[in-house]
């Protein structure tokens, strides 16, 4: 199978992890969305021009990062990222879309919102986003207050989404006062998968913030 994708994009992190944490063989093709001429010729592989887009062995074109993990479990259930628990892998998904949609809908928020100059800052929208944001952060800190992992002590494809989505909030907004969520980033980062995904990322998101027209807050290289 054929992965395309970026090292610094999070939603490619989010099947890199899933390919590492189940020690499958695949070709990566890295994309570059900043040259014009790459970009169209991957717009012919995924129309929407996202990244990834996974190739299966058949030549079957998925796209979405979370529908891509859930064919990986197919592919192999060796290790399993989808709990088969019924109640579980509704917990799962119900706290996948929180990360997805408040967690890194707020984070983009917030980057956008940064890059305005100062006295177009902070508009209604921002501000419920963050409202959102903070919501969902203190969700995910109450249930993580016993658990290992977000749905317990099975590693699962909400984790593979929590790992970069996690990484990137901290540039533009600061959870170490949640201590059950920054443990939990903690013990992602000590994973050999994320670890080797959040290394292979560093160089081209350091790059990526060094271009800004406002520069993020600085936590050196160690965001990740
Ligand atoms: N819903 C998509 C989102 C993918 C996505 O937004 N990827 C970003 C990189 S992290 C991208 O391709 N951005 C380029 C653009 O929007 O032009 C998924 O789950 O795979």
């Amino acid at each position: 199978m054929k992965l395309y994708y970026a090292p610094a994009s999070s939603y490619s992190q989010r099947v890199l992890i899933a390919l590492y944490e189940k020690e499958l063989d695949f070709t990566p093709i890295e994309v570059n969305l900043f040259d014009a001429e790459s970009r169209n010729q991957y717009s012919e592989i995924n129309r929407f021009g996202k990244i990834p887009t996974l190739i299966t062995d058949d030549g079957e074109v998925l796209l979405e990062a979370n529908i891509i993990i859930e064919y990986l479990d197919s592919y192999q259930n060796d290790i399993l990222l989808i709990p088969q628990d019924s109640n579980v892998n509704l917990e799962m998904r119900m706290l996948d879309r929180i990360v997805d949609v408040y967690i890194n809908g707020g984070r983009e928020a917030l980057f956008k919102d940064g890059q305005l100059p100062p006295e177009e800052r902070g508009k209604k929208e921002v501000v419920k986003a963050k409202r959102l944001l903070e919501s969902a952060c203190n969700l995910l800190d109450e249930k993580l207050a016993n658990r290992t992992w977000l749905v317990g002590e099975q590693f699962t494809a909400a984790d593979c989404s929590a790992a970069p989505t996690l990484a990137y909030l901290r540039i533009v907004y600061d959870y170490e006062h949640l201590l059950s969520l920054t443990a939990y980033f903690e013990r992602l980062k000590a994973k050999p998968s994320v670890a080797r995904v959040f290394e292979s990322g560093r160089e081209q998101m350091t790059q990526m913030l060094s271009t800004l027209k406002y520069p993020v807050k600085d936590r050196g290289s160690s965001f990740l």
